[in-house]
């Protein structure tokens, strides 16, 4: 069915125009990657007859000009992104930035992610947010890898807006890492979480493979029944994500107008091997954060 613009609503509208956009920036620099981009992001216009960017990799601003970069870059005393360090394990290192007090940092992200991002409008009303920006450190500063950013009061119970592993990282567990670092989050605030729709397919995917991973393990470990209440206290996954989860791997039974988890170990083994590797671990002892007020 064909749906004339007059009929949508002025957000399907913004959102359409979102998407039909031509992709602006081809490249960006940040940091030692050079990085193909894959959407439309509204840089401001005087930005839009480039092909390429120069980020700075710490404090994020961008420019047209490789010497624009080199110049800034002698300059910019910034060696982490710019808020409190919550977590670090090895050289893995999260950081913390209230979107209020850092706005520019906030919006230069959302600019950057949306070069990645193409299923929503990103909010760049950055106050109302908290991101977690995840680096790898060494000795000449702590380098982005990725990042996730997370309303400050949810009424939807979301505890992740959008997650964003950077290209030249993806694939090697820092997107699960991100994922298992939110729900770590929900725990300390004693709430359920779930990830604000709608999920990209690589999202839809990081998230099966979490979900799958996490609740097959608990299932495989405990002895007698369990109900899906239990395993959301236990995970702090939202109840409806555990019974899609359990549904998609065929693990749930209707009876008695009750949905009945029904886990043979020989199962669970099958579908825990399908769901591929684990992600690098969230120690949690290493996490110092109390919750946003
Ligand atoms: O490696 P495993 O098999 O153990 O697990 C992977 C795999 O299942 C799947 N996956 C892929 N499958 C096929 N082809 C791929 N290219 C692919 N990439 C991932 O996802 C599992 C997670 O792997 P990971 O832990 O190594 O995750 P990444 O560091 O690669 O990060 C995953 C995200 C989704 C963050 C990354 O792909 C990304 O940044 N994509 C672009 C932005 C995006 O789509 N973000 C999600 C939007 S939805 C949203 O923000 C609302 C919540």
């Amino acid at each position: 069915v064909e749906v004339g613009h007059e009929e949508l609503d002025a957000a399907s509208l913004r959102e359409h125009e979102e998407f039909t956009k031509v992709k602006n920036i081809a490249t960006i620099e940040l940091g030692r990657y050079e990085i193909e981009t894959w959407y439309f992001s509204p840089f401001p216009p005087e930005y839009n007859d480039s092909l390429k960017l120069y980020f700075c990799e710490f404090c994020l601003n961008f420019m047209k000009r490789k010497e624009q970069l080199q110049r800034h870059m002698r300059k910019c005393d910034l060696k982490h992104p710019p808020g409190d360090e919550i977590y670090r394990s090895g050289t893995l290192s999260m950081f913390e930035v209230d979107g209020k007090k850092n706005k520019v940092y906030g919006q230069n992200l959302c600019y950057l992610a949306k070069l990645f991002l193409d299923h929503k409008t990103l909010y760049y009303d950055v106050d109302l947010f908290l991101f977690y920006v995840l680096c790898e450190c060494d000795d000449r500063g702590c380098h982005m890898v990725g990042y996730f950013s997370k309303e400050k009061h949810s009424e939807e119970s979301y505890n992740l807006a959008c997650i964003l592993t950077l290209p030249p990282y993806q694939r090697k567990g820092y997107g699960k890492f991100l994922i298992a670092f939110s729900y770590e989050l929900s725990k300390k605030e004693g709430k359920v979480g779930t990830p604000e729709r709608p999920l990209s397919d690589l999202g839809l995917l990081s998230y099966r493979g979490y979900w799958t991973r996490v609740l097959l393990d608990i299932l495989k470990k405990h002895k007698g029944n369990i109900s899906i209440k239990e395993l959301s206290d236990m995970t702090a996954i939202k109840a409806e994500d555990i019974l899609t989860t359990l549904q998609s791997l065929e693990l749930i039974q209707y009876r008695k107008g009750q949905h009945v988890i029904c886990a043979d170990p020989k199962v669970l083994d099958r579908h825990l091997k399908a769901a591929g590797r684990g992600g690098l671990e969230v120690d949690v002892s290493k996490l110092i954060w109390t919750p946003y007020k």
